[in-house]
């Protein structure tokens, strides 16, 4: 009889599983809690694959040889519980998708910060390398629909914590991570400790010819490094160390994305490419949306997009970069936020905080008496519009909100280019 596979969630994560499944040969049954959104529901109707919506019918779900859960769906829920209960393993789609690899090999980048930059950098200079090479995980397409739909040499990958913790066997051939400080801690019994372990998932059954590629400033990251003696090659990046180009030849800034280059480089070097494709993709590239994004320069100041800095530390480094006096826009849904580590740069940096969320008053009580002066408001437009008469020809207009944007956009990208469409009209 077939093997049956049941999915949870049909969002990228499902949908991918669910077409790998189904060209592996499997009984697939698909099951979401809410409505399945386009374009997957047409697309799993198309491909004939069975699913249900509006709920999980545990009929339907416990008779299965295996699960496989989407990332956003929690351990806690009660349709995890129950299969695990049951003696059914519940793995990640990571997990399922690297047993169909068929010699293609991996590099996964996972870190509180840097990921998508870090991996979409690894990804030009693969490309740069005339490699055949995949880019996906949790930016863009699914792990799974790259492995079911094209047959590559290299898988670039990015990793949430949330895909780490359904990995079991799963191995990478090359492992980063970028650095770890405190997010997504709901996720994790707000116990710091469970975040990091989930981190350090990303080096599990990694053997000598495997590499290892990681933060050598990160105390985190040093205080956490197993003691015991680790099989694959470690390689540890330091900002202090040269890159095979000037940094200043980047276009990219900030001390955060010159380790992020540095850790780019190092994951390529270990994957074979040489280091002339290194120096060309590194020259060529132009960062990537919503981080650190310029978007324009109007009566003297300097506006940037930064909508993709939702937690404190992002921000840090946003502001450490900054070379201008500072207007600062911030806030929006706050996950637990401890503002202590902005306040020092924030004094030196920003004459105006204008906060836009829909309850400012944690960022405001931050704030007053650390910046000269805090704005409150309520919605974009208020807040560009407070923005522009606080900024001075020669200071930079921040868009960096140490916070999720649920309150007033769908989502960060939303918020990111709602900014720069108001800027572009300013
Ligand atoms: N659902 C259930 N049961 C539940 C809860 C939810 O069926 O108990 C259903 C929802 O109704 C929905 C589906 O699950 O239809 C959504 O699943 P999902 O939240 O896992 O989202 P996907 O669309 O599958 O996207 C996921 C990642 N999302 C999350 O981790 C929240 C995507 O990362 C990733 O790109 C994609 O898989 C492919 O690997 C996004 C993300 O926000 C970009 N990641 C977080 C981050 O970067 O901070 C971790
Ligand atoms: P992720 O995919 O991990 O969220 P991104 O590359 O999308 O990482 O960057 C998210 C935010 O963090 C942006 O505001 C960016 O400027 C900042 N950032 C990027 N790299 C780093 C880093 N190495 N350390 C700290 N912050 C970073």
């Amino acid at each position: 009889m077939k093997k049956r596979i049941v999915i949870l969630g049909g969002g990228e994560s499902g949908w991918g599983s669910a077409v790998l499944a189904q060209r592996e040969g499997f009984d697939v049954f698909l099951s979401d809690s809410g409505r399945v959104a386009e374009p997957y529901r047409g697309r799993l109707a198309e491909a004939g694959i069975a699913f249900e919506e509006g709920g999980h019918t545990l009929d339907r779900i416990l008779s299965a040889d295996e699960a496989i859960k989407s990332p956003g769906i929690p351990d806690k829920a009660p349709v995890v519980r129950a299969l695990r209960e049951r003696g059914v393993a519940v793995i990640s789609e990571i997990e399922f998708a690297g047993r169909y690899l068929r010699g293609g090999r991996t590099v996964c980048i996972t870190g509180s910060n840097g990921k998508t930059t870090t991996t979409t950098l690894i990804y030009n200079i693969m490309r740069e390398a005339g490699r055949q090479t995949a880019l996906g995980g949790n930016i863009g397409q699914s792990f799974a629909y790259a492995v079911a739909t094209g047959d590559y040499d290299w898988y670039v990958l990015e990793i949430s914590s949330f895909q780490l913790d359904g990995m079991f066997d799963f191995r990478a051939d090359v492992a980063v991570l970028t650095n770890i400080t405190p997010d997504h801690l709901d996720r994790y019994d707000y116990d710091f400790q469970n975040y990091i372990d989930s981190k350090f998932r990303i080096v599990r059954n990694q053997r000598a010819e495997d590499f290892f590629i990681y933060s050598g400033d990160d105390p985190v990251i040093a205080e956490n490094l197993p003691r015991h003696e680790l099989p694959m090659q470690l390689v540890p990046f330091s900002a202090g160390q040269e890159l095979c180009i000037p940094f200043p030849h980047m276009k990219i800034r900030g001390l955060h994305n010159k380790r992020n280059a540095l850790a780019a480089s190092m994951a390529a070097a270990a994957a074979g490419v040489d280091r002339e494709a290194i120096a060309r993709a590194l020259e060529n590239f132009q960062g990537v949306e919503h981080r650190l994004e310029p978007v324009a320069e109007v009566g003297g100041v300097e506006w940037i997009n930064d909508s993709k800095a939702t937690n404190v530390d992002s921000v840090w480094y946003a502001l450490q970069s900054m070379t201008r006096p500072v207007v600062w826009i911030a806030g929006g849904t706050d996950k637990g936020n401890d503002y202590g580590p902005l306040l020092d740069l924030a004094r030196e940096k920003v004459h105006t905080l204008v906060c836009m969320g829909t309850d400012n008053e944690k960022l405001v009580g931050a704030f007053t008496g650390v910046v000269p002066e805090v704005i409150d408001t309520h919605s974009l437009d208020e807040a560009v519009e407070a923005c522009r008469r606080a900024a001075r020809p020669g200071d930079t207009a921040l868009l960096s909100p140490a916070c999720a944007s649920f309150d007033l956009f769908r989502n960060y990208e939303d918020r990111g280019e709602q900014f720069k469409k108001k800027v572009m009209s300013l």
